[in-house]
């Protein structure tokens, strides 16, 4: 960080004007000081990680820690918008955050922690409800989806987009990398922070959503057609990091593919040889065009079992660090100083709304 307020007003204004020219995406210049942009995410703790998470958002996460400051969160408020048991949803916080570092997050580059460990996000999210409207919220496709079915469904349910901004811009962050299922609520985010800075002064920082351009929507092993879930039924359906390699094998042998036996990319027609030609991609760094020449003539049963060896060699890596982490004291020591930092940045951002609003702050 440089302030470059301290120099005299017209060498600021040259330097600053040089600067601008020559900044990498990842640098800004905020109120005369040049700083690293920030990026915030999370991921829920409703069951394992699996490889859309991974592929679509977690690899994302490690990459930008390298350019960005970056605060990365483990959203357990989200998680009990749909009912969880609370011996797992414990488990599987540590598990999340355990994967976070196994995955390559650098406690030392990265703030991770618990997003209820820091109250701010709950506070933020009331304040923004009553700065949104039922119609917007109504409009959200993932509360069709997962309210479908259900006469009534859990107020949460509907309000969570809310608490998802209000994470967001606790922490003024400039990008959000995600998968591009949650493209919509990114773009309500937006909306939530320029019509309070409209209404109330400048608040809050107008995030923009980061999406891969390739494998940002990773689809279930046994439905093509739909998005690869946690909390999907059918085991088999998707790929956990910490799955066994007899499970990765099972999964990937029983994907639905088509009654053709050709190896080519082609979403409309051959959506499950294209999400698992995508996956081996992903893992391997070759390339979709690279790939459908290596297995031109061969069958769906040779090309499945090369995947299945490449995706367990990745997870196996993953595994041996998880291991290791999971269940050292080094875990919550990480957990309990991100929360420190984390409350420093969300509570200034929870007083300037708050006082914006023409709360009393005693
Ligand atoms: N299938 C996917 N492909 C690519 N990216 C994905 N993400 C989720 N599914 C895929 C991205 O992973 C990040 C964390 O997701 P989340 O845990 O916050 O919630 P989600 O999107 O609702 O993920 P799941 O796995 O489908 O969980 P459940 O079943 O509990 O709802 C996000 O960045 C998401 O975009």
């Amino acid at each position: 960080m440089f302030d470059f307020s301290r120099l005299n007003k017209g060498l600021e204004k040259r330097c600053l004007d040089k600067l601008k020219r020559f900044l990498y995406d990842e640098w800004m210049i905020n109120g005369g000081v040049l700083m690293m942009k920030r990026a915030f995410s999370g991921v829920q703790p409703t069951g394992n990680i699996h490889i859309g998470n991974y592929l679509g958002a977690l690899r994302q996460f490690v990459e930008l820690q390298e350019t960005m400051d970056c605060f990365y969160c483990i959203v357990d408020l989200h998680s009990i918008t749909v009912p969880q048991d609370p011996k797992e949803l414990y488990e599987h916080s540590l598990d999340v955050a355990a994967l976070y570092i196994a995955t390559g997050l650098d406690p030392k580059k990265s703030t991770i922690f618990i997003q209820s460990t820091v109250p701010a996000h709950a506070e933020l999210a009331w304040l923004l409800q009553c700065n949104s409207y039922t119609g917007e919220l109504s409009r959200m496709t993932q509360f069709k989806d997962k309210s479908r079915n259900q006469e009534s469904a859990p107020t949460g349910l509907f309000t969570y987009p809310i608490l998802m901004a209000a994470d967001i811009l606790l922490y003024d962050a400039n990008v959000v990398p995600v998968g591009n299922d949650q493209k919509q609520h990114i773009e309500l985010t937006r909306d939530l922070a320029i019509r309070f800075n409209n209404k109330f002064g400048e608040t809050f920082v107008v995030p923009e959503g980061k999406f891969n351009t390739f494998g940002a929507r990773i689809m279930a092993l046994d439905d093509p057609t739909k998005k690869m879930s946690k909390s999907a039924e059918n085991p088999f359906s998707l790929i956990s990091l910490l799955d066994t390699p007899q499970k990765v094998k099972k999964s990937i042998m029983r994907a639905t593919t088509d009654s053709e036996s050709e190896i080519r990319y082609d979403e409309e027609n051959k959506p499950g040889i294209s999400n698992l030609l995508t996956i081996y991609s992903l893992f391997s760094g070759l390339s979709i065009s690279d790939l459908e020449k290596k297995y031109e003539g061969c069958g769906y049963g040779t090309f499945k079992k090369d995947l299945v060896e490449i995706i367990n060699e990745s997870l196996k890596d993953i595994q041996d660090r998880y291991q290791e982490i999971r269940k050292s004291d080094e875990l919550i020591q990480i957990l309990k100083e991100g929360k420190e930092k984390a409350s420093e940045i969300a509570n200034q951002t929870l007083i300037r709304a708050k006082k914006n609003l023409g709360f009393v702050l005693l």
